[in-house]
């Protein structure tokens, strides 16, 4: 009996992905790892440092670079990120999102975030949708980012549910890792190879309403 949604943030609720992708992808030219459609897929829901791990480790150089030259590059990342998210406003989420949460309210599921991301606080404010939300988990409270459990299981635990009576909706495939992991029931969206592991998968955003995801409900 489904009690409650957790949703990833980047790519589910805000059109963000793309300005991490933008990001990302000036720190690949600086240290010289070729930028392909496949690593921008690979990279998504991946945490900060693991990010930057996985763009070292394509380009053969992970040996090169030591704690303090792998924190300057992340700092750089996320300074540029900051500064692409500075102007966000409501019209930055994603399309059908803001209408599928009032319905959600509205039914009275409960809801929680489950982002890799550090600055999720900030972009749920600039959107203007932290009210529908319980709680954010912290990403610096659980032992291992996606495509470990640990972040998706803490969203049922602050919802006071069972995994079982949860669907999380994710973007990335580390992300539909970690719901089917955590034994809740995923919802993708997206790439359909990508999000191959997905209970339901969902091409774009606009198509996600409570009906659509009634029509494959577990028994
Ligand atoms: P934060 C971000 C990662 O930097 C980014 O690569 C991921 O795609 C994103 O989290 C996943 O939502 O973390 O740098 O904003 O903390
Ligand atoms: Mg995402």
């Amino acid at each position: 009996n489904i009690k409650g949604f957790a949703f990833d943030m980047d790519g589910v609720l805000a059109d963000t992905a793309k300005f991490h992708s933008i990001a990302w992808r000036q720190i690949a030219e600086e240290v010289g790892t070729t930028w392909t459609p496949e690593l921008a897929e690979n990279l998504k829901g991946i945490d900060r440092m693991g990010s930057l791990d996985l763009i070292l480790t394509t380009g053969g150089m992970a040996d090169e670079y030591d704690l303090a030259a792998r924190e300057a590059l992340a700092t750089k990342k996320n300074d540029n990120y900051r500064n692409l998210i500075s102007e966000l406003t409501p019209d930055d989420a994603l399309p059908g999102m803001r209408e599928f949460l009032a319905e959600l309210k509205a039914a009275g599921y409960k809801m929680s975030i489950a982002s890799a991301s550090k600055n999720a606080g900030f972009i749920v404010d600039r959107l203007g949708i932290s009210d529908y939300f319980e709680a954010i988990v912290d990403p610096a409270s659980v032992a291992a980012g996606k495509p470990d459990p640990a972040i998706f299981k803490a969203a049922a635990d602050v919802l006071n549910l069972a995994p079982e009576e949860v669907i999380g909706l994710e973007d990335s495939g580390a992300g539909i890792q970690s719901i089917n992991g955590a034994g809740e029931m995923s919802v993708g969206i997206g790439d359909a190879d990508a999000l191959s592991d997905a209970d339901i998968l969902f091409a774009s955003t606009k198509d996600v309403t409570l009906a659509n995801i009634k029509a494959n409900w577990p028994k």
